[in-house]
Order: structure tokens, then sequence, then C-alpha cells
């Protein structure tokens, strides 16, 4: 029977499949040129000097006699047996996570036909309860260059029982998998070094790849950045640009722009090369400050004075998600309150255990708390009540605070809007406050990757399935020289043990990859210092527009990574 003509234009309309998602898919991401002949060969790399602390040693004596490698292009060809492998992304979600799938994939299928790549469901979880799929050429052609953990589906579970660790070794026994690739950020490469040291015993390898848009998982010298950043920034610049480009238009609005990331600033700084925005605040920089958050109100209030005074009632204001674990006096709260909330869950039956309570209750609990004085009563009831019940919010898997669900911009335009009502009874502010407020976050890390993130995530599968195939485990794969060309880019097997420190999680001392902050004396930074006072009084802005797949505005790389490549 002869197609219906109308019927096959509503369906095309109407289907799942977009133009632009279609034409990602014909895009085979380069190869560095270590890692285009295979799985090449791993030696040490020398002149680094990686110190492993003793408790790491001590939690991780095996993995911790790692030494850093290089990955050289193939050397004599060796005698290869088909290999299982397992992946697992875990975390939020980062633009490139299906190339670290498609690089694995390929550089396996490329090794032997017969090797396999078995996807674990949901995250950690699905290696705890085997649930997996096995992974085909299909799968991975379908999900090339897009955005989101759409293939396996992801989650934050955190292997930290010998019973989830015994039930990780049971599936990775009975699945015979020779290796595991974790892509994850700080906490689930956590988890990748813990299941190294741990799956010896049933010959799982574990690889860990550096993913997070947060962009804090960085090595100094060897690893700049995680694949995921450049996406959501570019996602996140997008829409700042395009606030830029309306305040500019209307000269009517600030624009209080909350921007995820949830500890280090590293994405409010890449936001705001691509923007100049008027404000940028930088968590580092308000820590080193010692500034509290009524001095944090001033400093914004100041400049929407300034330009007031020169008729610009108007302009754009970047905030970082994490800016509050940079205040002093609520970081001290913050810490206090995970403590006491853990302290009472340990002891609560599962009805009664805080975040049941009603808030009256909650509050109540913790000032009766040993640990909380009057003094941090003071400050706590000092705060707006939107800060108030976001400080007493519950903390996730690994004990982190939830600075995603806390509408901190909306918390300091209450509090700048309040400051400069007092200005303007005392005669120092007569512009008008009209303000709109905004949240990037969710929607830059479920973004399409840009073209260098394409090529890094699958570089980073290449680079696992390398490190894998020469017998290495508890390492986190990375490519150096990210600033230069794909082709000029070094795969490298990071050690995990040495990444790790002591860090307080829930009232406790936890061994965990440590997150890198933005770092005060590098270029990016001391650039920013020199820029921004121009950016606050004038009209710089800076309109990056839609992430590019083709032509020039395709080949782009993060500005901060190209600055602190400069030197000083
Ligand atoms: P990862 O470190 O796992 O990549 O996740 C980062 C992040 O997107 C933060 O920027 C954000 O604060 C947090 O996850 C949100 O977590 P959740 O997905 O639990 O809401």
């Amino acid at each position: 029977m002869a197609s219906d003509p109308r019927q096959t234009k509503i369906e095309a309309l109407l289907g799942n499949e977009t133009t632009f998602r279609a034409q990602r898919r014909s895009y085979q991401p380069h190869l560095c040129p270590r890692l285009a002949a295979g799985a090449g060969l791993t030696r040490p790399l020398e002149g680094v000097d990686l110190e492993v602390l003793r408790v790491a040693r001590e939690q991780l004596p095996f993995v911790s006699k790692n030494k850093l490698l290089e990955i050289l292009p193939n050397g004599p060809s060796r005698p290869v047996k088909p290999l299982r492998l397992g992946v697992v992304l875990s975390g939020g979600p980062a633009p490139g996570g299906h190339n670290v799938i498609a690089g694995l994939f390929h550089a396996a299928k490329q090794a032997h036909p017969d090797n396999q790549v078995i996807g674990f469901l949901a995250g950690p979880k699905g290696i705890i309860t085997d649930k997996h799929v096995e992974i085909t050429g299909d799968m991975v052609a379908h999900y090339l260059n897009s955005g989101g953990f759409h293939m396996l589906g992801t989650g934050r579970d955190k292997i930290d029982t010998p019973d989830k660790m015994k039930k990780c070794r049971e599936t990775c026994g009975a699945l015979q998998l020779s290796g595991l690739v974790v892509v994850g950020g700080d906490d689930s490469n956590t988890n990748a070094a813990f299941l190294a040291e741990n799956l010896r015993g049933c010959g799982t390898q574990v690889i860990g790849i550096p993913k997070t848009i947060d962009g804090d998982l960085q090595v100094p010298g060897l690893l700049q950045i995680p694949f995921g950043f450049h996406s959501a920034c570019m996602a996140f610049a997008t829409e700042v640009g395009n606030l830029n480009s309306d305040c500019k238009s209307d000269l009517k609005y600030w624009h209080f722009t909350r921007l995820m990331g949830r500890s280090a600033s590293h994405i409010a700084l890449e936001v705001a090369f691509q923007t100049h925005p008027n404000v940028i605040l930088i968590g580092e920089e308000i820590e080193e400050k010692e500034l509290t958050i009524h001095s944090v109100v001033r400093l914004i209030a100041d400049v929407i004075v300034a330009r007031a005074q020169a008729g610009k009632n108007y302009g754009t204001i970047l905030i970082p998600e994490g800016i509050l674990e940079f205040i002093h006096e609520v970081n001290v709260l913050i810490i206090k309150i995970s403590y006491i909330i853990a302290a009472y869950n340990r002891t609560a039956s599962e009805e009664e255990s805080f975040h049941k309570l009603p808030f009256e209750d909650q509050v109540q609990l913790i000032d009766n708390s040993d640990i909380w004085r009057d003094y941090d009563s003071r400050v706590f009831l000092g705060f707006p009540s939107l800060l108030q019940k976001g400080l007493l919010l519950p903390r996730d898997s690994h004990g982190n605070f939830p600075f995603s669900l806390v509408n901190t911009e909306r918390i300091l335009l209450e509090m700048v809007a309040t400051y400069l009502r007092k200005q303007r009874a005392k005669g120092l502010y007569k512009g008008t406050f009209k303000t709109q407020n905004h949240y990037y976050g969710y929607d830059g890390r479920g973004t399409f990757p840009t073209k260098f993130d394409c090529d890094y995530g699958y570089n980073l599968g290449y680079t696992a399935y390398s490190l894998l195939a020469n017998g290495a485990t508890g390492y986190m794969a990375a490519l150096q020289d990210l600033h230069l060309p794909v082709a000029d880019w070094r795969p490298l097997g990071i050690p995990l043990p040495p990444l790790m420190h002591l860090e307080e999680r829930r009232g406790r001392l936890e061994l965990v990859i440590a997150k890198q902050k933005v770092d005060l004396d590098a270029p990016a930074f001391k650039l920013l210092e020199q820029e921004r006072q121009k950016w606050a009084e004038g009209d710089h802005y800076r309109f990056p527009g839609p992430i590019q797949f083709d032509g020039p505005a395709a080949a782009t790389a993060p500005i901060t990574l190209q600055l602190n490549s400069l030197g000083q």
C-alpha cells in the first residue's frame, strides 16, 4: 500500500528524532595519535612527585603502590584474548559521557572483535544489584555525540559498606569482568579507588574517568579539567549572554543568576570570561578575604549604586551555587548541622529521622546540641528564612550539602534589596531596582556536548581501555595538554590514592578524592581581577551564542584553561 504523504509528514514532525541530533551522529570524534593505533603500551612517567597520605596507604595498601603512567602508541603486537569489561556512569550527568562509552567500546572492538562491554544501569547501584545490559554497536552509534547519561542512567550510591562491596565483588565475579570503568566526579572516583583495592581477588581491574561539569576534578600539571565542564559552561554562557542582550536592550532589570557548581567557582569564572557580567562572585576569593554574607551583599550593592549614578539601572550578576561554603559563618553552620543531623539519625528510627520532623523541632534539636553555641543561634536566626530552611536540607549519600537546592540568588537578591532600601532612606541610592532571578544548572549538565567534550570523552574511553589492556588498576584516565589540538593530547594513567585526602563528611573524616578549587594565583583569576572593574562600570557584554558543531565557532576549548596555560 502506498504510504500516505500527510501521515509521513506528521510522523516526521511529531517523532522523537531531531535533525540536530541525527546530524551529530555522523561526526567521528578525533583520536590523538598515541591512542589511534590501539591499546598501546604503558610505561611509568618519571619526574612527577605524587605523594600518598599514610591513611590512604593504610586503607588502600595495594593501589597505593601505583606509579604515574603514560601511554605510548602500539609496540610489538601481543596475543590478546577476549576481555569482558564493565562501565558505569556515576553522579550527575555531564555532556560527553556517551562518548566515553563509545571510545571504550570502539577501542575494545578494535583490539579484539569478541571483546564485550557491559553497561551497569542507574549508577553504582547497578553493580550492587547486578542490573546491566550488553552494549552494542547500534547503541553506541545511536548515542554518539549526544548529551545526558540516557544510555545507562546514573546514580549517586556510595559503595561504603562491606556488604555493598561484597555484592560488587559477586557481580563482577559472576560476569567475569576483567575491567570496570567508573565514569564520575570526586566521589565516584573515590568509589573507583576502593573498588580497585577490593576487586583484585576476583580479577577485575578498575579505572576511573574524570567527569563533572563542576570542573573541580583536576590534578595540577596532569589533568586540567574533567569532561563535561566545557559543554555546561557554554550552555550557561549562552543563557547569560542572552540575559546580557535583554538587559542591554530593555535597560530595566538586574538579573541575579546562580550557576551550578557544588563547591568550587570554576563554572562561574569560565562563564564570566564568556559573557563579561557586571558582577561576578568567586567563592575562593570570598574565603580568602574572609567576607561575611553582609559584605558580599554590600559588594553587589556597591556596583548597583555606582551604576545607578551613571543612569544604568540594569546589569547581570553571576553567583556560583557553592558560594555559601566559602562564607565562613555560613559554612560553620553547614558543618555543624551536618554533624548534628548525622549523629541524630544514627540512633533515630526511620519515622523519626531528622527530615521527618517539623521545621521548629529540627531547629530545637539543633539548638540542644552540645556543639551548638549561642553565637551559632544568633547567626542562624539573623539569616533570611529561605537560608535557614536551606541549611537544614538533607545531605546526599556521600554527605555533601545540596547547594543546588538552595535559592542563593533569591537570598542574596532579598538581602541586597533590604540594603538598598536603607541606602535610599539615607539618600545614598536613587536608582530603580527591578530584578529577575535565574538558576542555570540541570539544563546545562543535560546539554549536547561541545566538540571539545565529544573528542575528550572519546579519547578518555580509549585511554581507559589502554590502561585496562595493560593490566592497570586503581588509576584515573587522563589526557594532558588539553589546551592544544587533539593531535597533541597525551594519554595518562594517574594513580587515584595520591589524589585523596581526609574530608569532613556527615560529621566524620573520610578518605575521598580532593576537589580542586579556583587557583587565585593562576593567570585566569588574575586577569579577571584586571577586567572586572571595567565590566562593572560599563557595558562590555559578550554574547557567545549557542553551542556550535560545525565551522570555526565549533573549535573552542574553555577560556580559563587556555588562559592558565599561558603561564604568568
Ligand atoms: P557531579 O559532581 O556528580 O558531577 O555532580 C555535580 C552536580 O551537578 C553539582 O553541580 C550540583 O550541585 C549537584 O551535582 C546536584 O546534585 P543532584 O543531582 O543530586 O541534584
